[in-house]
């Protein structure tokens, strides 16, 4: 027979511990904001290509191969392609291969017919959002079905088609300046299927533009896909 005091001890205790658990839970509830409100972005990958002609080229500012799985990649809830199907225009507005519109037609092929190739040098390739986008990340196929470095690689992003106002370098790996738009801190970069994906860290800006010099393998610049990932800026 329990001593009615015990009996009190024993809901004293019963009663701490739902608190305690409580407490537990309401602090897993109350976890960061900045964290409940990300998701992973989604990305779909075309099929790996298996053959080509292994890359015989080594830059001193070529990044090592990673073959490890992509992490995910985290972005406010809602962030979408918004390149996807938008205006594309071109320092070589009448490209030698395939067209413009190749760049943002959500067709990650490699096929001849799927891939856009600007003329020999410095050229480049722009996409317009439509509107201003905060943009979190690019993700770029310039081609892959073989090992491939395309040179003096430089993404911007700017408020203007003219590339004047609000012009910020998103991603550039001219180390020596060849190309003239600055030296860039960033890796060249073996292509595959996998593309380059770059944190663009919630950049603000309505137009996107690509720059590269030739690659490995001769003197165009090629493009399978080039995916923006962002939201409308309010
Ligand atoms: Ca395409
Ligand atoms: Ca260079």
């Amino acid at each position: 027979m329990s001593h009615p005091f015990l009996l009190i001890r024993h809901h004293a205790c019963a009663t701490a511990l739902i608190a305690g658990v409580v407490l537990v839970l309401g602090a897993g509830l109350s976890a960061p904001a900045a964290a409940q409100d990300k998701e992973a972005i989604k990305i779909e990958l075309p099929q790996p290509y298996f053959g080509g002609t292994p890359l015989d080229y080594f830059g001193p500012n070529l990044e090592k191969p990673n073959y490890k799985p992509r992490p995910p990649f985290m972005a406010p809830k809602g962030t979408t392609n918004v390149a996807l199907g938008k205006a594309v225009s071109s320092s070589d507005a009448d490209p030698e291969l395939g067209a413009l519109g190749l760049l943002v037609d959500g067709d990650k092929g490699y096929r001849p017919k799927q891939v856009l190739g600007l003329a020999n040098g410095h050229q480049w390739v722009q996409v317009d959002l439509g509107a201003p986008h905060h943009l979190y990340a690019f993700l770029l196929w310039h081609y892959h079905a073989e090992e491939r470095v395309y040179f003096e690689t430089a993404v911007q992003v700017a408020s203007d088609a003219e590339f004047t106002k609000d012009v910020q370098f998103v991603f550039n790996n001219d180390h020596d300046n060849s190309a003239g738009l600055g030296v860039g801190s960033d890796k060249e970069y073996v292509e595959d299927y996998r593309g380059k994906l770059v944190d663009m860290k919630g950049v603000k800006g309505q137009f996107v533009r690509l720059y590269s010099v030739g690659n490995t393998s001769d003197e165009l610049n090629h493009y399978v896909e080039l995916e923006v990932f962002g939201k409308p800026a309010e």
